[in-house]
């Protein structure tokens, strides 16, 4: 009956949906935060980074820095002219687009002793499975295949089971 289909869709809806809408903050080294003679290349290797997601470099003001460069600067080791450091301690870095990114401290020495980050950072909707339950590309296609059975004959009573079910659906997602 159409009401157990709806309480399911509630429970579908409920589950998936904050899932695709919290982003993740990711605190680099975790509680090593951002130092030399850390090993970042384990540290990203266990996690899956999305675009929406914010990394959040943690550090003594003043005893490090963070500079966002490109792969070549981030292999040897170059502290970009043309750019500014972020030196606040605590920088939060959103990840806006998808791609590889690269960051260095800028404080001699230390990008080489380890200080550097490289990450991939995908896209934010991917049809890729999540970390928990089923795909995460069931909310992007709302209209639940099977609750209307189609092909639907065109040509029915008003009050037909599937006129309403379709009618309890549209309530339903007047809601969002
Ligand atoms: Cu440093």
């Amino acid at each position: 009956m159409g009401l157990s289909r709806l309480s399911m869709l509630v429970v579908i809806a409920t589950i998936f949906l904050p899932s695709i809408a919290i982003a993740t903050e990711f605190i680099v080294g975790d509680d090593q935060g951002w130092r030399p003679g850390f090993d970042y290349n384990s540290w990203a290797a266990s996690k899956v980074f999305h675009v929406g997601d914010t990394l959040e470099f943690k550090y003594g003001v003043g005893e490090h820095n963070v500079y966002k460069v490109d792969g070549s600067s981030f292999q040897s080791c170059t502290v970009p002219t043309n750019s500014t450091p972020m030196t606040s301690g605590d920088d939060h870095i959103l990840l806006a687009t998808e791609g590889k990114k690269w960051y260095i401290c800028g404080v001699a020495g230390h990008c080489s002793a380890g200080q550097k980050l490289v990450i991939t950072v995908l896209p934010n909707l991917s049809p890729a499975p999540a970390p928990a339950g089923p795909s995460l590309s069931a909310p992007s296609a709302p209209a639940p295949v099977g609750f209307v059975p189609a092909p639907a004959p065109i040509e029915q009573g008003p009050w037909s089971t599937k006129n309403k079910n379709k009618r309890a659906f549209k309530r339903f997602f007047q809601h969002y």
